[in-house]
């Protein structure tokens, strides 16, 4: 450690236990740049000491709140897992103080850094791990802006798998490049859980039941909220063991930013989802043109299901009726088959299991059942919200005309006269060539408030 520095003493470490978003940090001295916003999360504070931006994690065991019904005794940083974001400035000196109040050793990685070996984090092969009870200082300066991110090198596969990770985002030195006016970050990462625990398993390697935004999942994901016309950046990382492709409703968008540097313009492509490999970041961007509630969620359909989905059998299908008689002859009780028409029973009873887990699909919209969990959250695109201005403007108040509505009594109506089929071509068989539109009478309450 530099002089400096212990003349200085170890600055605070502040701690942060609530799962809300907090307000963005914006920099009080230095090039001005628009702060990222953590889901569910905070950015560490820090100090200046001479020309060095001091920081000071904690490794420490932490309670984090999935989503309200679950709580997971996890490890983390300052409070909560994920740790708290780290943001500064492309040249800045950073010197980050790691304390490790954890039972066992452990580092901190800098993924995607360039920096001297000897500050690199890989326990053993960097410098020595940090022992329970020890303070280390990481110093090196900030090559280059972009999107990072810091976990532990040392028993990593407990260590990941109990939460611990956090972002670094290192913003241009001039604040005209890559400007945006929304700036989100988050890290995927999944734990096993199960229903009725609090630990993770952390052995598991791929059948994980709890699939995660910054240690939340659906319904308990901050909202991605933005004003109209916005230009908004959305950047995540990968610290599970699978891949996620990440997909966002209403937008096409491009990426434009990785863990290895900003992507050139000529480079990129437009898309509505985007693949993140373990082990990888991405951001992209967009402008907030569209109004809307918009879903963005990974693709897999079994990250955005919580606890026990994958263990639920097949029925679809199946007469239960008889099977129902005969299961509750044999438990000698009440039965209750589920899922012969599929599963979005399911979600609208929110079935739930025991205490401290989540229904395997949950959530509610304006318009019903929303039978999601996991990996999702909604991009919410509003006229006239505020600068910097976070808070959840509540639901999507459609114009008229411009929500799917019911068609009434749809079995009643004259069925559309078909065109003739046609004679010979042997496509179209037994299709009809033309549908005329019937005019429905529109539904009532349309316009979906
Ligand atoms: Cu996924």
């Amino acid at each position: 450690m530099s002089a400096g520095a212990v003349k200085a003493g170890i600055p605070e470490a502040p701690i942060q236990t609530s799962p809300l978003m907090q307000p963005p940090l914006f920099p009080k001295s230095g090039p001005s740049y628009q702060p990222v916003v953590t889901l569910n999360g905070w950015t560490l504070p820090w100090r200046m000491n001479g020309d060095w931006k001091e920081f000071h994690l904690v490794a420490e065991p932490v309670v984090r709140e999935i989503a309200p019904g679950m709580k997971a005794h996890l490890w983390g940083y300052n409070g909560q897992s994920p740790g708290p974001t780290i943001e500064a400035v492309e040249g800045d000196k950073v010197r980050i103080f790691v304390t490790n109040k954890l039972p066992e050793h452990t580092t901190i990685h800098w993924h995607g850094q360039l920096l001297p070996s000897g500050m690199d984090g890989v326990g053993g092969l960097s410098h020595p791990q940090i022992g329970s009870g020890k303070t280390f200082a990481y110093e090196f300066q900030l090559k280059k802006s972009g999107t990072f991110m810091y976990h532990p090198h040392a028993d990593e596969m407990v260590q990941m798998a109990m939460g611990m990770m956090g972002f670094f985002v290192v913003h241009p030195k001039d604040p005209k490049q890559h400007r945006v006016d929304r700036d989100f970050v988050f890290l995927l990462n999944s734990f096993d859980i199960e229903p009725g625990s609090y630990v993770p398993k952390i052995n598991t390697m791929l059948e994980f039941n709890m699939w995660c935004w910054n240690s939340r999942a659906f319904p308990g994901i901050d909202h991605i909220v933005c004003a109209k016309n916005d230009r908004v950046r959305i950047r995540f990382g990968n610290l599970t063991m699978t891949n996620h492709p990440i997909h966002m409703h209403g937008y096409d968008f491009e990426v434009t930013c990785t863990d290895g540097g900003w992507t050139r313009p000529e480079s990129r492509w437009p898309e509505v989802t985007v693949d993140c490999a373990v082990g990888q970041m991405r951001a992209f961007e967009f402008d907030a043109i569209y109004e809307g509630d918009w879903a963005i969620h990974c693709h897999k359909s079994h990250h955005t299901m919580n606890a026990m989905g994958h263990d639920v059998k097949t029925y679809i299908g199946v007469d239960q009726r008889d099977m129902k008689q005969r299961i509750a002859r044999l438990v000698g009780g009440d039965f209750m088959p589920m899922g012969a028409q599929g599963m979005a029973e399911m979600g609208e009873m929110e079935m739930v299991g025991p205490d401290n887990t989540l229904p395997m699909m949950t959530g509610f919209g304006q318009f019903g059942p929303i039978e999601m969990g996991g990996m999702f959250s909604v991009v919410k695109v509003r006229q006239g919200q505020a600068t910097n201005d976070y808070k959840d403007p509540g639901w999507y108040k459609n114009p008229p005309g411009t929500v799917a509505y019911e068609v009434p009594d749809a079995s009643r109506q004259p069925a559309a006269p078909r065109a003739p089929e046609p004679a010979s071509t042997g496509q179209n068989q037994g299709q009809p060539v033309e549908l005329k539109a019937v005019k429905p009478g529109r539904a009532k309450g349309h316009g979906g408030h």
